[in-house]
């Protein structure tokens, strides 16, 4: 205010004023944003009211108006777990912990890779800080917890208005007993592109200092120097490297010649001589047949009898708990599942059948069915808060035709919806043959972000313009290309096994500059300094450590998050529903914005559109009549 009304002073706009103070003193206009929370959400809230949701809500579907009741949890501190043998005996310790352990571990996904692939990455900190506790009292036995990284550093900030590193921060405090893993792009952090070497130094040592633990680091072509990047920065910092080999293909069939058995055997051996603490088959598509599995994870097992692996897959086909108890009877030590009601489809397989047909056997994972069930209860609630991004809107179960176009879980829910929505009744069925097709013109890539999007938006651009394979190789040197399928080709996110499709490339690319080797070899380091002080000129002294490294990896998000809760304050503390839809009218409800700070909220009604657009919105708050003027944009 102070500052509008001096930029709307006359005297001031006429320049007669002597400002030589002020223009010396720039620091002067770092105002604080206001303290205000409480009327920031009423903003907040009013602004829903009024315009909707601020984050879209891509299906008709409402918030479920059932609130999810958190299962109850024992006083005291959670029982140790894993994470007391990490801290007292370091990686490597921990590792030999690991494959001494009898019986199958289980890493839980529930919350990263399932409501990633299910729910569009959609759920809150809150959720899952509600549950956080039953989770550590009740299963201290995991391996872990996968909770952060792949696409939930972007979406939360990007749609939930959120700070990822808090949610890290607090989710620690809750679970401190059950090592924490994230899933890490190799280079590409958990961004799309590749980034600086040193910023992919810092960002894992910022992970590792805000509590995570185990550090899954793939690259999506398999290109070893990228992984060694992202295992070196994950390592430095202390972490557990679990390294990745994305799995495509079948082993087991040996009409596929490009992804073999020997290609993956020699992949292990130069991530196990770089390194690894743990070995992982990242199964992304969930392409893992039962047959494949016993002899991939057999020859792993009998060629690193010392070394833990784990096992990754999706349940697209339905054939996802055959390829993990096949995993876990060739020699697995952990393979990965969600709680029931976030399984199956493109999430994780379930962990109630994995816990229930392991029991009583030498694989037996010791964790109690009954608090599985409690657990499953609470998401099959939670899970109805976020109606609007369920993909089983539209899709209503999984669908072994994954095994031919080898679409990774999450984009399959993606295209299946997109295709959907465009009201087309056989347009998933075109994206996923033009799907195979650009795979083959790219010349069978290993498919996992960002190298799926690049294979995805070639599909796209085939159904589009109704070009066919032959077509789009014929007119190669003719036709505009989307720029993620022109950046790959020219070396932007590594080299694929095999190198690139020729002479497809050199057709499209003709005489652009190509990358040469690991493309965060011939980056420039970020300056950090820089980057800080630019950010504290534009957002106060409150920037973090943490928040520059946002802005390093997603600098657009990040100010767009900063702006947004600098006029709608700590959104975080809202219920879901609330969040999403907002308040009915003559609706009461609380909001904590921290502990013993809560404010009583009554929404009391709507204003008339006035002159200039806008509308009142009446509230009560903690008793007292309050009315927010907002913009109608609708
Ligand atoms: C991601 O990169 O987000 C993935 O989940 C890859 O499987
Ligand atoms: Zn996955």
């Amino acid at each position: 205010p102070f500052l509008q009304n001096v930029l709307s002073n006359g005297q001031f706009l006429r320049g007669t004023v002597d400002t030589q103070f002020i223009d010396e003193h720039p620091e002067l206009f770092n105002l604080r944003p206001g303290q205000n929370r409480a009327q920031k959400l009423l903003h907040y809230l009013g602004h829903v009211m009024v315009n909707g949701p601020t984050t879209p809500l891509p299906v008709k579907a409402r918030p479920s108006p059932v609130d999810p009741v958190e299962p109850t949890v024992p006083m005291g501190p959670p029982p140790s777990g894993l994470r007391e043998v990490l801290l007292r005996e370091g990686p490597e310790g921990f590792a030999r912990a690991v494959r001494e352990h009898r019986g199958l571990l289980l890493m839980d996904t529930t919350f990263r890779d399932a409501h990633q692939s299910l729910l569009a990455t959609r759920v809150r900190t809150r959720d899952l800080k509600r549950v956080a506790p039953f989770v550590a009292h009740s299963f201290s036995r995991l391996f872990s917890i996968e909770n952060w990284g792949g696409a939930t550093f972007d979406v939360a900030m990007r749609f939930l208005y959120e700070c990822p590193w808090q949610r890290l921060q607090e989710l620690r405090e809750l679970i401190p007993n059950i090592p924490f893993q994230m899933l890490l792009r190799g280079a590409n952090a958990v961004g799309y592109t590749n980034y600086p070497d040193n910023a992919v130094f810092r960002f894992c040592e910022a992970a590792k200092e805000n509590g995570m633990d185990i550090f899954r680091v793939f690259d999506s072509l398999n290109y070893l120097p990228n992984m060694v990047l992202g295992m070196e920065a994950a390592g430095r910092a202390g972490g557990v490297v679990e390294a990745a080999i994305s799995y495509t293909g079948d082993v087991a069939d040996p009409s596929r010649t490009k992804y073999t058995l020997n290609y993956y055997l020699q992949l292990a051996d130069q991530l196990v001589k770089a390194g690894t603490h743990i070995l992982c088959i990242k199964d992304m598509a969930g392409l893992l047949k039962p047959q494949a599995s016993e002899l991939l994870v057999g020859a792993l097992r009998a060629r690193f009898p010392t070394l833990p692996l784990h096992v990754h897959t999706h349940d697209t086909s339905g054939a996802g708990v055959a390829a993990l108890l096949a995993a876990a009877n060739a020699g697995a030590d952990v393979v990965d599942v969600a709680v029931d009601a976030m399984s199956g489809m493109t999430s994780q397989p379930s962990m109630g059948a994995m816990v229930a047909c392991t029991r009583g056997t030498a694989l037996d994972t010791g964790l109690p069915l009954e608090r599985v069930f409690d657990y499953s209860e609470y998401w099959e609630a939670a899970r109805g808060l976020y109606a609007p991004f369920d993909c089983t809107a539209t899709m209503k179960s999984g669908n072994a035709d994954v095994y031919e176009n080898e679409i990774p879980g999450g984009q399959y829910t993606n295209l299946h919806f997109q295709a959907h929505s465009m009201g087309l009744g056989n347009k998933f069925k075109q994206v996923k043959k033009a799907y195979v097709e650009a795979n083959q013109i790219l010349g069978d890539l290993i498919k996992v972000t960002p190298s799926s999007k690049i294979v995805g938006d070639l599909a796209q651009f085939m159904v589009q313009n109704g070009l066919s394979r032959a077509d789009v190789e014929a007119q190669a040197e003719d036709l505009s290309f989307p720029l993620s399928v022109v950046e790959f080709l020219q070396g932007h996110i590594g080299i694929p096994h095999g190198g690139f499709p020729e002479p497809f490339r050199s057709k499209v690319l003709k005489d652009l500059p190509r990358v040469e080797g690991r493309p965060g070899a011939s980056l420039a380091p970020l300056d950090f300094e820089a980057l800080e002080a630019e950010l504290r000129s534009r957002h106060g002294d409150d920037i973090t450590p943490e928040d520059v490294l946002s802005a390093a990896m997603y600098p657009q998000v990040f100010e767009e998050f900063k702006a947004f809760t600098a006029a709608f304050g700590p959104v975080e503390c809202l219920d879901t529903r609330l969040f999403l839809e907002g308040p009915k009218i003559a609706e009461e409800f609380e909001v904590e914005l921290e502990r013993g700070k809560t404010l009583h909220i009554k929404a009391l009604a709507l204003g008339d559109l006035a002159r200039g657009g806008q509308r009142e919105v009446f509230f009560e708050l903690n008793g007292q009549l309050r009315s927010i003027l907002v913009k109608d944009t609708r």
